[in-house]
């Protein structure tokens, strides 16, 4: 086996950096618990790596001194990385240019390693008279976030329930319980969209474009989870590589798996009058990576004491490094993969009878009729018993085409491509038809 020099190996690492900002008290902490589901303080690492006290990181907070360069990992998942920006509004000016240098920097540094892949930015909804802040202001109109999606998280969303009740109070006596929350709903869309705050996050004079916004309620529960947070953050990125690293940790979410794979099937569509060859092999191969239980496009290629070593499937070597704590949890991660790999040449041919055949007017029919048939074999796959992924997809191949669903897809296919829809519409089009047809929903209706 190769051996890399560490300092080589340091290029390589695949770790989903995040920058969060907001102000004290907004639910930053609280988020990133949730996402790595844990309830525990994190651990931090300066800047170079080395592990600082966490008593000295609070000491150091209280007296005003916040380094945003310091790295926060919890043990429960160090795929994720975080900055936080604790609070900046309550700083100096100093402060926010420190906040802006280092966004700045983060945003274009070379190395995909040190980039921040995301930004959240928190907005707490307790107080709704003040969403949008001198901070925010001065954040949207003037940091250069490059090409770093921004998704803005509206926190503690539940708060404006009982501003709503107070409001309307008067007109819920005697009133049904559904027309009561119904009404309290529509008041608290109200007073969200009263508070302005869409209109001035996206102002067309500011600097920075949210490419999303999420709402996030109850977060301080202990069954709350914040999904969507992390689909949104998903498909924000235009990084295969980073997107892959993330649906990693969503597995379960299969919605999002067919999502990522409805964009493989888009982008050809959509250009295909410019290049009507595609290679099915390839177009396959692509789709099928985004569907984890398969581990298609993971190979483990050497795990030692101090190295988890995987091939992606676009050929690059992602390496986690073992730090002493993540060592348990490393080889974990290592036994699983040793186990679950599924050679891709072999998941191919398991999956060419389901390339459409005949003659096609429109090459986009052929590439829609096989991504859509692709996906939704390999999301009712994933449903199957079986201790050999193989196994499980060739008897899910088997199913489909005995299934009604192959003449429909055949058929939506050819409407779809008639069409001269644009890249949103089709990808809309294409998403409701898979949920509508999985081939899942027959194993719980049966
Ligand atoms: N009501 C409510 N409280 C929350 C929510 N999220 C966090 N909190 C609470 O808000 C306080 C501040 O949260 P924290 O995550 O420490 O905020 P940070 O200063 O931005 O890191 C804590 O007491 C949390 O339990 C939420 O969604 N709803
Ligand atoms: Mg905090």
């Amino acid at each position: 086996m190769a051996t890399i020099d560490t300092q080589d190996l340091r290029g390589m690492f695949r770790r989903f950096r995040v920058l969060i900002i907001g102000r004290a008290n907004a639910g930053k902490t609280t988020i990133l618990q949730k996402v790595c589901n844990t309830a525990d303080e994190p651990e931090i690492y300066d800047a170079k790596g080395n592990k600082i006290d966490a008593a000295i990181v609070k000491s150091s907070i209280k007296r005003g001194n916040h380094d945003i360069t310091n790295e926060m990992v919890f043990k429960s998942n160090p795929v994720f990385v975080f900055h936080d920006s604790c609070g900046f509004e309550a700083g100096s000016e100093e402060e926010f240019e420190d906040m802006k240098r280092f966004v700045s920097q983060r945003a274009h540094a070379t190395k995909l390693e040190n980039r921040i892949h995301a930004i959240w930015y928190c907005i707490p909804m307790d107080d709704p008279s003040r969403t949008f802040q001198r901070s925010e202001e001065k954040f949207f109109l003037e940091c250069n976030t490059g090409h770093v999606p921004v998704v803005v998280v509206f926190t503690k969303f539940e708060a404006l329930r009982p501003v709503a009740y107070g409001e309307i109070k008067k007109q819920l006596k005697g009133v049904s319980r559904e027309e009561r929350s119904k009404r309290i709903a529509q008041c608290v869309e109200e007073l969200f969209m009263n508070t302005d705050v869409l209109n001035k996050l996206y102002k067309p004079e500011n600097c920075v474009r949210p490419k999303s916004h999420v709402r996030l309620q109850n977060m301080n529960q202990l069954n709350a989870n914040c999904n969507i947070l992390l689909e949104c953050t998903t498909l924000a990125l235009d990084n295969d590589e980073l997107r892959l690293c993330l649906v990693l940790t969503q597995q379960s979410n299969m919605e999002l798996c067919i999502k990522c794979a409805i964009s493989k099937i888009v982008d050809p569509a959509h250009q295909q009058s410019a290049s009507p060859q595609i290679d099915y092999e390839d177009y396959q191969r692509e789709i099928a990576k985004w569907f984890p239980h398969l581990k298609v496009r993971l190979k483990l290629i050497q795990s030692d004491n101090s190295l988890v070593m995987v091939l992606m499937d676009a050929g690059k070597i992602v390496v986690y490094e073992v730090r002493t704590a993540w060592t348990a949890l490393m080889g974990l991660v290592a036994a699983r993969l040793l186990t679950a790999v599924t050679k891709r040449d072999d998941i191919i041919r398991v999956l060419q009878p389901l390339v459409a055949k005949g003659s096609f007017t429109a090459a986009a029919n052929r590439i829609i009729q096989t991504g859509i048939a692709t996906i939704i074999v390999l999301e009712y796959s994933a449903f199957l018993d079986s201790s050999r992924h193989l196994e499980r997809v060739e008897s899910a191949v088997d199913y489909y085409l005995n299934s009604p669903t192959a003449v429909a897809v055949e058929k939506e296919a050819g409407d779809i491509s008639r069409r001269a829809y644009d890249r949103e519409e089709l990808e809309k089009k294409i998403l409701g038809f898979i949920l509508e047809n999985r081939l899942s929903k027959d194993l719980t209706t049966k």
